[in-house]
């Protein structure tokens, strides 16, 4: 049945079982104590004890050295107080001066209203922070000129050149506008909201758990949050869109003076001209700066694709995707993700295929691997581009998922659809397909990239969609990579060394009986070459 083992996860975050959503806040902390040589980090996340549909949110937490193996905690925050008896809802942790973090939360109080909170480890001194208190002077922001049940999740706060320690608040203001507003604070204690929002749009009516962060424009390597403006440095506003569910980002300027951020390349007010982290199954979204390893780690909640009457028989619902570090693209104009190198220790049996020819109607199986549990990278060379198929629709947009709505895997191309079929049973009855597929347009290539699952279970009711993003690779060098992570009831892909990514949740019927099948296809008519294909099959890791 749909309640079978086989769906749960081996190295995707998840609770034992009930309800999780958005990834709150996960910091490092670094060596609090003497018995602590490594960092620990923590994950917050919104989760219902009680069911495994949404509702009673209290904030779950775990511990990791590694990101990778989690230790469950007690809950970090439950509804107690009149400012959250109805919920301890999304929010972030801001690390003050001396190693002190604090939670910033939106608590939902009595009468309904979205109010924002401070919450403070009991005592500093546990490396664990098992308990939070929440100070008597709460809440630290209500409401003002927005409604009141549309003003929530405050982000990570960054410190100015004037002391003054900053966030931003995601909310819906009388006119349907969304805003993410600014407040200051010198103490944490007393916030003023600044007259002018750090940004605002009429393209969304409310948005969700906005992460702002700097990025360096030279290099790899993560920033903290409060690192101030340089010729070196862009920003990057990130906002889930309320009304169509998906996290959506900007890459411009923050002008510190003004307090105020200026997104690069926008010509209209409209949100489906923004970025994606990901096409597929992918909300709520939270970063943190990891201080130890210079990097910057992307959190997000992946949500089911089964009915919610399927997840009360299941007993659980939600994953939280593989961290991702992320980082500025050379070209400046996109963020670019990978999963963060310690998922590699999970790494065991591996097969490895080099220079094999896959010709129109192509099917190569990789065996040697447990098909449901594994991490599997290849590299494809392409031929000649002139033969690409021309690109006769005019996707603007986002409407790539129209298009790999309308030329699935099984609709032949020219350079592609070539990829993976995952997750697949040997006579494919049941498949994800994961795909490109390349055009030509009036001013050069486009690629297309698909995750298709409408053929990836037998289970009626699901939610099966074909999720699609274009890549900005320059193709021209005639090579495209693609990496999947098959985690039973989980696919989440990253083409062009990260630069789009789609996550996937998938229950297939095939894993009940184990007829898990991973092949490479091609149905172009022209040949694309494997230059080489590694797969391995993943170790379980130690989650809760
Ligand atoms: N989930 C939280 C809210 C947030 C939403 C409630 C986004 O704070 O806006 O569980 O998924």
């Amino acid at each position: 049945s749909i309640a079978s083992k086989q769906y749960r996860t081996a190295f995707h975050f998840q609770p034992p079982q009930n309800w999780l959503n958005d990834p709150n806040v996960v910091y490092q902390q670094n060596q609090i104590g003497p018995m602590i040589y490594n960092g620990i980090y923590h994950l917050f996340y919104q989760y219902n004890p009680y069911s495994a549909k949404w509702g009673n949110i209290t904030w779950g937490h775990s511990i990791s050295t590694d990101l990778i193996n989690w230790t469950p905690l007690d809950l970090a925050l439950r509804p107690s107080e009149p400012f959250d008896l109805q919920g301890c809802w999304s929010g972030s942790a801001t690390i003050l001066p001396g190693n002190k973090p604090v939670i910033l939360y939106t608590g939902i109080s009595e009468s309904g209203h979205n109010v924002q909170n401070i919450a403070l480890p009991k005592n500093i001194s546990d490396p664990f922070l098992l308990e939070w208190v929440k100070p008597p002077y709460n809440p630290v922001m209500v409401a003002e000129g927005v409604k009141p049940t549309q003003f929530r999740d405050p982000s990570t706060c960054w410190l100015g050149k004037d002391g003054l320690w900053r966030t931003t608040v995601g909310a819906e203001d009388f006119e349907k506008k969304a805003k993410a507003l600014l407040y200051r604070s010198k103490d944490f204690v007393k916030w003023t909201r600044a007259e002018q929002p750090l940004f605002s749009t009429n393209s969304s009516s409310m948005i969700e758990c906005i992460d702002f962060f700097p990025v360096s424009a030279k290099r790899k390597r993560g920033l903290d949050g409060s690192t101030i403006e340089s010729e070196e440095v862009k920003h990057v506003l990130k906002m889930g869109v309320f009304d169509n569910s998906h996290d959506y980002y900007l890459i411009g300027k923050y002008l510190e003076e003004l307090d105020e951020f200026i997104p690069e390349n926008v010509v209209e007010d409209d949100h489906r001209m923004w970025l994606r982290y990901d096409y597929g199954s992918f909300y709520a979204s939270k970063t943190f700066f990891d201080a130890e390893k210079r990097r910057r780690v992307l959190w997000a909640w992946s949500n089911e694709s089964d009915t919610i009457s399927d997840d009360i028989v299941k007993g659980w619902a939600g994953v939280q995707t593989v961290p991702r570090t992320i980082w500025l693209d050379e070209n400046g104009k996109q963020l670019v993700q990978w999963p963060v190198r310690e998922l590699e220790s999970l790494r065991m049996e591996k097969v490895e295929l080099k220079d094999v020819e896959v010709s129109k109607g192509g099917l190569i199986e990789i065996k040697g691997v447990k098909a449901s549990q594994a991490d599997i990278e290849v590299e494809f060379e392409l031929p000649e581009l002139k033969k690409a198929e021309l690109m006769y629709h005019d996707w603007k947009l986002d409407n790539a998922q129209m298009a790999c709505d309308q030329m699935c895997a099984s609709v032949p191309g020219s350079i592609g659809p070539f990829g993976l079929l995952v997750l697949a049973s040997h006579d494919l009855e049941e498949h994800t397909a994961i795909f490109f597929r390349v055009f030509k347009t009036s001013t050069g290539h486009a690629v297309l990239m698909c995750s298709d699952q409408r053929k990836s279970s037998l289970w009626p009711e699901l939610y099966k969609p074909a999720f699609g993003g274009f890549v900005s690779t320059d193709i021209k060098e005639g090579k495209i990579s693609l990496r999947s992570l098959i985690d039973h009831s989980v696919v989440e892909s990253f083409g062009a060394g990260g630069r789009t990514c789609i996550t996937a949740r998938v229950y297939p019927k095939l894993l009940l009986t184990g007829d898990a099948h991973i092949y490479v296809f091609n149905n172009g008519s022209e040949t694309v070459k494997i230059k080489k294909l590694k797969a391995w099959e993943m170790a379980k890791a130690r989650i809760n």
